[in-house]
């Protein structure tokens, strides 16, 4: 998979080269560029934002730097010259992973060569709180994307423009990660990227899975709930017992409990995700549980 991000603060992508998604760019499974919208900012302080039309308050994004951007990356993704089909003649800017220097895996898609089949349909995905809602079913969408573009917006966000122009030119996705206001699209990206590329083949630990995530597509036991507690040693910890169910050896028993505590966690916490439990999602036992909790179920479903 390829990630290009395009933002005026290229260092906060820095843990990038670090962790689960490090190493996948060390073996080559993911390649990142990094891109300093400043770089397709021409005049001498590189400006990026100017007065809302209209008036009001804050700074809006400059449609002149991000068009040239999008061209330049877009060319760099096809081979094609920029400007060819696409406006804009600058050069991708600096790759940046990881530190200052390109890091290994930071090529332009053209000449990775390396891992599997070069990168089609790039998408750009333009972070936004009146994006529609990113969530587990869109991570496991996008982790089948080949290439993929996130436009970090700042300021009072990106001139509209720019988003209609890219529509022209390939798919886009507006997407909010959750119903509080950030001050750039920064965070969110990495959010996004955490939760795409751990869904990627080898990037988690063989001992992790995705398979059964909470609120993902998959139909694991957990599928629709929320992961109950879990434990690891010592058996005591400061006075307190790790459930004997956990010790007995006993499997059945074990996923028995786990769905459970699953069942009750989500029912206690997430009722809204409880209320969407497929139908058929809700075994005669688990309505056990649930009622003895005092949860009641109506048909499937479930209300305190
Ligand atoms: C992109 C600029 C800041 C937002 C004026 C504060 C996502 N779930 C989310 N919350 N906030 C964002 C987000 C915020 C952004 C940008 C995403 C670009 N801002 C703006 C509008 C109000 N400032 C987000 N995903």
């Amino acid at each position: 998979m390829r990630l290009d991000i395009i933002t005026i603060f290229p260092e906060y992508f820095a843990p990038l080269g670090i962790s689960l998604i490090g190493k996948a760019v060390q073996r080559g499974d993911i390649s990142v560029g990094v891109h300093d919208l400043r770089s397709w900012a021409h005049d001498t302080h590189r400006t990026v934002d100017d007065t809302p039309f209209g008036g009001g308050p804050g700074m809006v994004m400059r449609p002149e730097p991000w068009g040239e951007a999008l061209d330049a990356i877009l060319a760099a993704a096809t081979g094609a010259q920029p400007g060819t089909g696409v406006v804009g003649g600058a050069e991708p800017g600096p790759c940046v992973s990881g530190g200052a220097e390109p890091g290994p895996g930071v090529t332009r898609a053209a000449e990775t060569g390396g891992t599997g089949p070069q990168p089609a349909g790039p998408q750009l995905i333009v972070p936004t709180p009146a994006g529609a809602p990113f969530g587990q079913a869109i991570a496991a969408q996008l982790a089948e994307a080949e290439h993929l573009i996130f436009a970090c917006g700042r300021y009072e966000g990106i001139d509209a423009r720019v988003v209609e122009y890219a529509r022209s030119l390939i798919p886009v996705r507006e997407l909010s990660i959750g119903d509080y206001v950030l001050p750039g699209g920064e965070p969110a990206v990495l959010v996004m990227i955490e939760a795409i590329c751990r869904l990627l083949p080898g990037v988690l630990g063989n001992a992790e899975s995705a398979s059964d995530d909470s609120f993902g597509a998959g139909v694991g036991a957990m599928h629709g709930l929320v992961e109950g507690p879990t434990y690891t040693r010592p058996r005591v910890w400061r006075g307190r017992e790790v459930p004997d169910v956990l010790l007995s050896g006993n499997h059945a028993a074990i996923a028995r409990w786990r769905r459970d505590e699953a069942l009750l966690r989500t029912a206690r916490t997430r009722p809204d995700l409880a209320a969407r439990l497929p139908r058929g999602a809700l075994s005669a036992r688990d309505r056990q549980v649930l009622s003895d909790a005092g949860f009641a179920v109506m048909g499937e479903d479930v209300a305190h």
